[in-house]
């Protein structure tokens, strides 16, 4: 039995890959420290692993900014736009981020968008879209970065397994390029021209010394189409022929259950198979039946998408029943997923409560439960004795403390009774109430919550955790700040105002710092896209909402205007995807401790005189299952949880929502039996699918599809504005319509939300005369 990781996070234990990479952005870092910057991380990495006892490495995990970039640009798949630009760093992180520079006497100005940015399966990473021309080529790069990362590892001495994204998971994670009609692009026509591309790559892998190569197929966890299921065997039929059949596949699946895609799998000229026993378990069974005789099998068994240790008894059982049917020589065991989406190592966790950091594993902690694993099975329980002993200490410590209990919570848990996700009466009632006691104008026009997080609020929270401010000395600061915001959306001319969110890191960190059954780790970074991480808060126990959370900050604001002041909250699904979650009881029942939480704070607000307010839940959609079969239960407690924070008021209090993706065509009748008041959407690509689909299912509380997109520092003009409202109205009953920018103002500049929003309520005016 051999030991290896999937992939390992490759931001580095102080986020040393942030700092070269914005080093090298913002010019400080030139690119020969860029590059032996990243190189010294990716040894320093490798040697980790190896350290902890893991028989293999992989190699080629690691990018400057995304692996799916990597195999676009080792493909030769770069958009027309960039392809005047310089080949490497240059082109790579224009199409990364956007490239804007002024013209010189000897270039002319350039200004290229960034690709798209999309989730990767059901994580919190972004991963940026391939796009495809009718007739993509496909042409090996010069200098494959894998190709020189295989021969570093291999001149360390290293066991190195270089990684690749499959050709056919490739092909479906990409998209039609501009202009290319969707109607009549056919991904899998590209196939063919592709594979002789990854041919020649697998060869020069060969040559270069490698023996396995691991390849990442997690499509093969989802509902696939003929045509992509058709695709599989031509693939890998072609690959296997690869490196003059020395060279050994190993493919791997991950973030769910194989399911139906078993028989594919096992059509297919692979030496190895990778699934995750993390996710499903279940899938063992059918696995071991389904391999030929000298397939080698990788157990997921260590979970790559959450943060508690192993129960290791657990995973030796299961561990065993392969050795049992394969032998040792055919069994790896390894990580369910890459570790990239867990953070680096607990060890500079020293603030954190000793008894729960004692319960948890991150990736330098999830090698060594591998190393335990592997030595357990190939040497005997005897061998790792202590180690599995403390492992089973730490499983029972937790399961029996009275830390993850709160028998209030549980006792509220039990009397949720159905009228608790109904408001008292209908939209249109209650839209007569609110419009009794707010007044607003028609078009009326607010913002989504935040407003810039400028380095002097990001400077005061440091002085606070350092110790240099004292909790009153901040409390001023912010309170100038949520005057200042006040004053600037008055002058502005905004009707719904909102107090701008300066006390808050994240969105979702912040509750989970506020709440009980929560800890939260001082570097606990993940990626989510390119260098930009989070640090998720980990939920372990029962919620306990000690005191109001958002209620000092929120009346203040109100107090300083006669203007009605909106209450900002982050929902239930949306603190659950964003968190680490507690393993021992469903997520649902998590979710729902959570709503309690909101919903209290809700019913403080409310009672403390806020006229509106707002509960976001950008992550409900990337919390569907990845397998169409159990999205809608998923979404039946998805939307009770919502409904149960957000339901506990009266009439005339107005509940606002806002969801970031707008891709929610396919869950619109959730989305209505949400039944927020008002819902405000990001709209940045005026999609008019979107719009026709509130036509469609003749949804009729208000809407406030965003018409300034804040994701560029682009300032939208009057026209512009007018012209995407127009076509919104096409779609939409005109009293239905609020005036709104996509997503909050968190990451943008003063200067240009001023002139951004004028211009933004200069449109609602206009309309307002005119109507
Ligand atoms: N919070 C959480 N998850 C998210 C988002 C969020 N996932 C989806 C989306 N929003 C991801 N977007 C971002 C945007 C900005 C940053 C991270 C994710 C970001 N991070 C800072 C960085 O890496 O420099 C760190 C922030 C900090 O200092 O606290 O800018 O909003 N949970
Ligand atoms: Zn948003």
């Amino acid at each position: 039995v051999t030991a290896s990781a999937l992939g390992f996070p490759r931001i580095g234990a102080k986020r040393e890959l942030k700092r070269l990479v914005e080093g090298y952005w913002s010019g400080k870092t030139d690119t020969a420290e860029l590059l032996d910057g990243v190189h010294q991380l990716r040894i320093r990495h490798w040697r980790l692993q190896a350290d902890k006892g893991l028989d293999t490495v992989p190699v080629g995990d690691a990018s400057l900014y995304d692996h799916v970039l990597d195999t676009s640009v080792l493909f030769g798949v770069v958009p027309v736009r960039y392809q005047s630009l310089q080949p490497g760093l240059e082109a790579y992180f224009a199409m990364a981020r956007g490239l804007q520079r002024p013209a010189t006497e000897s270039a002319p100005a350039i200004d290229v968008p960034a690709m798209e940015m999309k989730k990767w399966f059901d994580t919190n990473y972004h991963y940026i879209v391939p796009e495809f021309e009718q007739n993509q080529a496909f042409q090996l790069a010069d200098e494959p970065k894998i190709l020189a990362e295989l021969a570093e590892a291999r001149a360390l001495g290293l066991q190195a397994r270089p990684v690749l994204l499959g050709p056919v998971s490739y092909l479906l994670l990409g998209k039609p390029a501009r202009g290319v009609s969707a109607a009549s692009f056919d991904r899998f026509a590209l196939l063919p021209a592709l594979l002789v591309a990854y041919v020649e790559l697998l060869d020069r892998l060969t040559a270069a010394g490698a023996t396995w190569v691991q390849i990442d197929e997690p499509a093969l966890v989802l509902d696939l189409s003929d045509a992509a299921r058709a695709a599989y065997p031509i693939a890998y039929r072609q690959l296997a022929a690869a490196g003059q059949s020395k060279l050994r596949l190993l493919l791997t699946t991950y973030f769910g259950s194989v399911g139906n895609n078993l028989d594919l799998l096992t059509q297919l000229p692979i030496h190895g198979v990778h699934v995750d026993l993390a996710r499903a378990p279940e899938q063992l069974d059918a696995v071991l039946n389904a391999l030929g005789a000298d397939q080698h099998l990788s157990l997921g068994l260590i979970n790559g998408r959450n943060i508690w240790k192993a129960n290791l008894a657990h995973a030796l059982t299961l561990a065993r029943k392969a050795v049992a049917k394969l032998g040792t020589d055919r069994v790896i065991v390894s990580s369910s997923s890459s570790l990239l989406h867990v953070p680096h190592s607990t060890a500079g966790e020293t603030a954190m409560d000793a008894e729960i950091r004692d319960w948890l594993a991150f990736a330098t902690e999830k090698l060594d439960e591998l190393a335990v694993l592997a030595k357990a099975l190939n040497n005997g329980e005897d061998a790792v004795r202590d180690a599995l002993d403390d492992n089973a200490r730490v499983a029972q410590a937790r399961a029996a403390s009275s830390r993850t209990h709160n028998p209030e919570t549980q006792r509220r848990l039990q009397t949720v009774q159905p009228s608790m996700f109904k408001r008292q009466t209908a939209f249109e009632s209650r839209r007569a109430q609110q419009q009794a006691r707010l007044k607003l104008p028609r078009f009326a026009t607010t913002t989504v919550g935040s407003f810039p997080q400028t380095r002097e609020v990001r400077q005061a929270r440091a002085k606070l955790r350092k110790g240099e401010w004292t909790q009153d000395e901040y409390a001023v600061f912010i309170r100038a700040e949520i005057e200042r915001t006040v004053r600037f959306q008055e002058r502005i001319g905004l009707d719904v105002l909102v107090h701008g969110e300066s006390e808050r890191n994240d969105m979702v960190e912040f509750f989970g710092e506020s709440l009980q059954g929560y800890v939260f780790s001082q570097g606990g970074w993940v990626s989510s896209y390119g260098t930009r991480c989070v640090k998720p808060p980990i939920i372990y126990g029962d919620i306990v909402r000690p005191k109001p959370m958002t209620l000092d900050e929120t009346v203040y604001a109100q107090s300083l205007t006669s203007l009605p002041m909106k209450g900002m909250l982050t929902g239930p699904i949306t603190c659950l995807q964003w968190s680490f979650v507690r393993d021992d009881q469903p997520r649902r029942d998590t979710a729902f401790q959570l709503a309690l939480a909101i919903r209290d704070e809700v019913s403080d607000l409310e009672a403390a005189g806020i006229p509106v307010i707002q509960i976001d839940e950008p992550a409900i959609r990337e919390g569907l299952p990845l397998r169409r079969a159990d999205w809608d239960a998923y979404l039946a407690w998805a939307v009770d949880a919502f409904l149960l924070s957000s339901t506990g008021v009266s009439d005339a209090t107005q509940i606002h929502t806002h969801m970031c993706y707008s891709d929610f065509n396919d869950i619109f009748s959730a989305i209505k039996r949400m039944d927020a008041d008002v819902i405000t959407i990001e709209n940045s690509r005026s999609d008019l699918k979107l719009l026709s689909a509130f036509e469609q299912h003749s949804y009729t509380n208000w809407i406030g599809p965003g018409i300034y997109d804040i994701h560029s520092p682009r300032v939208p003009s009057v026209e512009e504005m007018k012209e995407r409202l127009s076509a919104i109205l096409q779609f939409l009953p005109n009293d239905l319509v609020w005036v709104n920018p996509d997503c909050g103002l968190k990451t943008r500049g003063w200067p240009e939300v001023e002139a951004a929003l004028t211009n933004l309520v200069a449109v609602a005016r206009a309309l307002r005369e005119k109507a």
